[in-house]
C-alpha cells in the first residue's frame, strides 16, 4: 500500500524572492511527506514539455520563459489526497482570486508570477513526476509521524 503522490515545483520567482522554506513547510505541517526533491534550472524544451496541455494558449511561451528562466525546486509530496490537497494548499491560479491563507493568496500578485505549480489530477501527477523524476530519485521510507498522522 502507497499513498498518493503528487509534483510540487516552486517556480524561479517563488526562488528569487526566498519562499523556498515558507512553502515547503506549509506542505510538511499539513503532514504530507517529501519523497523527492532537487533544484535545476529547466531548459526551455522542457518547460515545453511540462506545460505541453497549455500549447495552444496565448501565453504558452512567455510562460515557458518564465518558468525556464532560473533555478526551479521540483519535488514529489505524498499523502492521503495529496493531490486534491496540494491544490487547495496552493490557491487558485490568478492570486488574485486565490484565498487568504492559501500559498498564492498570501504570497503572490498575479498570475504570470504565481510561484508555485502543483499536479492538477491523478494523471499529470503520474506524468509528471515521470518527467522530472527516475524511479531511484524517489525515497520511500516511513515517517514516525504516521501513526500519529493516520492513527
Ligand atoms: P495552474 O498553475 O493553477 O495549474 P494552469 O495549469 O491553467 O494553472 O496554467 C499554468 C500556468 O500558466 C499558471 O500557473 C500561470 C500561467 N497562466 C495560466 N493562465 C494564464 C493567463 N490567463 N495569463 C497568463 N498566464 C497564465
Ligand atoms: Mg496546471
Amino acid at each position: 500500500f502507497q499513498l498518493e503522490r503528487t509534483f510540487i515545483a516552486i517556480k524561479p520567482d517563488g526562488v528569487q524572492r526566498g519562499l523556498i522554506s515558507e512553502i515547503m513547510s506549509r506542505f510538511e505541517r499539513k503532514g504530507f511527506k517529501l519523497v523527492a526533491i532537487k533544484i535545476t534550472v529547466p531548459s526551455k524544451d522542457f518547460a515545453q514539455k511540462h506545460y505541453h496541455d497549455l500549447k495552444t494558449r496565448a501565453f504558452f511561451d512567455v510562460l515557458c520563459d518564465v518558468f525556464s528562466s532560473g533555478p526551479v525546486i521540483a519535488m514529489v509530496w505524498e499523502g492521503e489526497g495529496v493531490i486534491k490537497y496540494g491544490r487547495k494548499l496552493i490557491g487558485a491560479t490568478d492570486p488574485q482570486k486565490s484565498e487568504p491563507g492559501t500559498i498564492r493568496g498570501d504570497l503572490a500578485v498575479v498570475v504570470g508570477r504565481n510561484i508555485i505549480h502543483g499536479s492538477d489530477g491523478p494523471e499529470t501527477a503520474k506524468d509528471e513526476i515521470n518527467l522530472w523524476f527516475k524511479p531511484e530519485e524517489l525515497v520511500n521510507y516511513s515517517s514516525n509521524a504516521e501513526k500519529w498522522l493516520y492513527g
